[in-house]
């Protein structure tokens, strides 16, 4: 791992350099303000998190390390990873680094098969994945290096190890709880040829590897990697990584926030939602219908998975690059018919309701009816998929922050009557 390590190890030295002077000479200076609001309101908006492995400018959306998502869509998640980390674009020789070090961590100990049978047969798959990191945690080389003693300016490459054995397993993990879980044969042997989101997609075997499905894994391990750190999951593994728990223990607890409908589950929920959609009206619905069940949906107190965003205020790039696949690959097929007119309809639906601030669709709006296309139909399983590519992000996130030498996440919550009287 010389190539990787001696550029993090560079890039880390200017880095935390560059936050010291800043930080002796404006640490005190005001650079935003928090309204009661905002307070009750999740935190939303306020500036309060260091974050550089991506950002999301409401207008729009992913950029990486400088670099608008949709002009990353044909790298593969290996240079997607070194990208995060150093914030440039590896060359051969570094890509042949990390795919070597991937393919050479790759095997899974015996117990997390075992873990995995002991679990009940019905299980959600995000509880297998995670309950899955979760018992590997015995492996961290961070939390034994942290034992014998490490030097605070050894943690991240520990947490660097640590990333790399997790990231290698990932792909065997999570194809082995697709197939176990919906009773898809015996478990496979990964193939070290392969890249490694294409290995995913021969782990998972639900589609030929000479059609398109190792490309959309490709594409879609790259546009869900990292979305700045104040999501759900990030922000919930950033909190757990700064407390030195490993990252067995942070990347869980962080994926365990993506299970949440509101968040990662969503892409679930949207394909859900647009199957019955389907099979009330018999085949793809027209925009007229889907205005309908949209409205009946919000109606209900519901909400329309898919659409909506909290930070975001244009159309999701990544949605968007979704459909530029869809349209390249299965633009017949029913499914992606539909979504392209739920898009159609939806938005025009949400901006009738002044308080949904954003009526356009995120990531998870289309996503489902291309994994559809090539056969993996079980909506249960989509939010794996997100974590697994997640995962790229959350752990270079991690490493940073240990790089950086970030304290312990502590705010300070406040009670009503002290909102009150700061109100008042
Ligand atoms: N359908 C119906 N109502 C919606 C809506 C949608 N798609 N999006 C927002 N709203 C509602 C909210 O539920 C909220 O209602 P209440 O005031 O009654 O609670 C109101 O509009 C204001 O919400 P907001 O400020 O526009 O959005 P938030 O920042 O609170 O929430 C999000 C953002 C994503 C949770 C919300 O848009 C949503 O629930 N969308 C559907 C679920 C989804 O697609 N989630 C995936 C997001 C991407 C990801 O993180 O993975």
């Amino acid at each position: 791992m010389g190539r990787l390590k001696d550029k993090l190890a560079q890039v880390l030295a200017g880095h935390r350099q560059e936050l010291q002077n800043l930080l002796k000479s404006s640490g005190t200076k005001a650079v935003d303000q928090v309204t009661a609001e905002q307070i009750f309101s999740g935190a939303r908006g306020i500036h309060s998190l260091l974050c550089d492995t991506s950002s999301v400018p409401p207008d729009k959306g992913l950029i990486i390390r400088g670099h608008p998502i949709a002009e990353l869509t044909e790298l593969f998640p290996e240079e997607i990873f070194y990208l995060l980390l150093t914030g440039e674009i590896p060359d051969k020789a570094d890509v042949e680094e990390i795919r070597g070090e991937f393919s050479r961590r790759a095997a899974v100990p015996d117990y997390v098969w075992h873990v995995l049978d002991a679990l009940p047969a019905d299980s959600h798959p995000m509880c297998m994945l995670n309950t899955a990191i979760l018992s590997m945690q015995r492996d961290s080389v961070f939390a034994r290096k942290y034992e014998e003693g490490m030097p605070k300016d050894q943690y991240w490459e520990a947490t660097l190890e640590d990333a790399l054995n997790i990231i290698a397993r990932m792909p065997a993990i999570a194809a082995w709880v697709y197939r176990k879980r919906f009773k898809k044969g015996p478990r496979l042997d990964g193939d070290a040829s392969l890249d490694w989101a294409a290995n995913y997609a021969h782990l998972l075997s639900v589609a030929d590897m000479k059609g398109g499905f190792p490309s959309l894994m490709r594409l879609y391990m790259v546009l869900h990697c990292d979305h700045e750190s104040g999501n759900v999951s990030a922000m919930t593994a950033a909190t757990v990584n700064s407390a030195l728990s490993d990252l067995y223990y942070s990347l869980s607890a962080g994926l365990n926030g993506l299970a949440g409908p509101l968040h990662g589950l969503a892409n679930q929920e949207c394909l859900t939602w647009l199957m019955e959609t389907m099979k009330k009206y018999g085949g793809v619905p027209t925009v007229e219908q889907i205005t309908r069940d949209a409205e009946e949906t919000i109606a209900a107190k519901r909400v329309v998975p898919g659409y909506g965003h909290a930070v975001l205020r244009v159309t999701d790039p990544r949605f968007s690059a979704f459909v530029e696949f869809g349209k390249a690959h299965c633009a017949d097929d029913p499914i992606f018919k539909s979504v392209l007119n739920v898009y159609e309809a939806v938005p025009k639906v949400l901006k009738k309701y002044p308080k949904i601030k954003n009526p356009w669709p995120n990531v998870d709006a289309a996503s489902g009816a291309l994994l559809a296309h090539y056969g993996l139909t079980e909506q249960r399983y989509y939010t794996v998929l997100f974590a697994v590519s997640r995962s790229l992000g959350i752990c270079a996130q991690a490493i940073l922050a240990r790089g950086l030498g970030q304290p312990i996440i502590r705010p300070t919550s406040v009670t009503t009557s002290w909102l009150k009287k700061a109100c008042s």
